[in-house]
């Protein structure tokens, strides 16, 4: 998978993501960044990207040209046209089904506004896909950009240690994760649950169901519409 990222602010996105998981799957390959900064494309000796909006009001406006050059130097490298997310509070709100769409790409461009946001014109000349992180507003599209980069690159295969936990865990099933405990076997006078250390691997995982089914119930009880529960699972709920 390679992202490319229009920004005003390529160093935060690369801090971001060259860390940990993300920084380990670039490093063998299997991601790639590319932060781009739009001022680079400003075609002013004073670099100036942005001006105040038409009409009057607070703050600035990003203008449309240096982000269009910026687009469009990405894709004419691509020598295609790319899938180009623009991270809005206005969007769609990002989930685990959408990650799984855009993990299919071979290529995705975001575009991360500041300020006031970006010029329409030239949203509508080059994004496909609005899309918000969540009901709340912050100051520029640079964190979402990098939680979205996040969960779609741990879908992309290989990027995990463990190909099979991508799918084990929450929202797969639409349950919530089961709790985990490692060494030691008691801690401040909390012990592991016993079925954990008793090698039998059936009632493990079948305490690990149960653990999932009773948290989404108690956290998350929207979830459990759409998870699949066996009627036994239900009647175990109810009582
Ligand atoms: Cl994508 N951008 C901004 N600025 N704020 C947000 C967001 C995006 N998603 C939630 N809040």
């Amino acid at each position: 998978m390679r992202f490319h990222v229009l920004t005003l602010f390529p160093e935060m996105i690369e801090q971001g993501f060259h860390t940990s998981i993300t920084g380990r799957a670039m490093e063998k390959g299997l991601l790639s960044l590319n932060a781009v900064n739009i001022r680079d494309f400003a075609g002013n000796k004073h670099m100036k990207v942005d001006d105040y909006p038409y009409g009057g009001g607070a703050g600035m406006v990003m203008q449309a040209e240096p982000v269009y050059a910026a687009h469009q130097s990405l894709e004419n490298q691509a020598g295609r046209k790319l899938r180009t997310i623009y991270l809005t509070p206005q969007g769609h709100t990002f989930n685990q089904k959408m990650a799984e769409e855009f993990a299919q790409e071979e290529e995705l461009i975001f575009l991360c506004g500041h300020y006031e946001g970006i010029d329409e014109r030239v949203l509508e000349e080059v994004v496909t896909d609005y899309v918000s992180i969540g009901d709340y507003v912050l100051t520029g599209g640079e964190l979402p950009a990098l939680v979205m980069m996040d969960t779609i690159s741990r879908l992309v295969p290989g990027v995990l240690n463990n190909d099979v936990s991508a799918e084990t865990e929450s929202f797969q099933d639409s349950l919530l994760e089961y709790p985990q405990y490692s060494r030691p076997e008691e801690w401040r006078g909390k012990k592991v649950p016993s079925v954990l250390l008793s090698g039998h691997h059936a009632n493990v995982e079948k305490w690990r169901r149960e653990q999932s089914i009773i948290r989404t119930a108690k956290w998350r009880p929207d979830l459990l519409e759409k998870a699949q529960l066996t009627k036994k699972e239900q009647e175990f709920l109810k009582g």
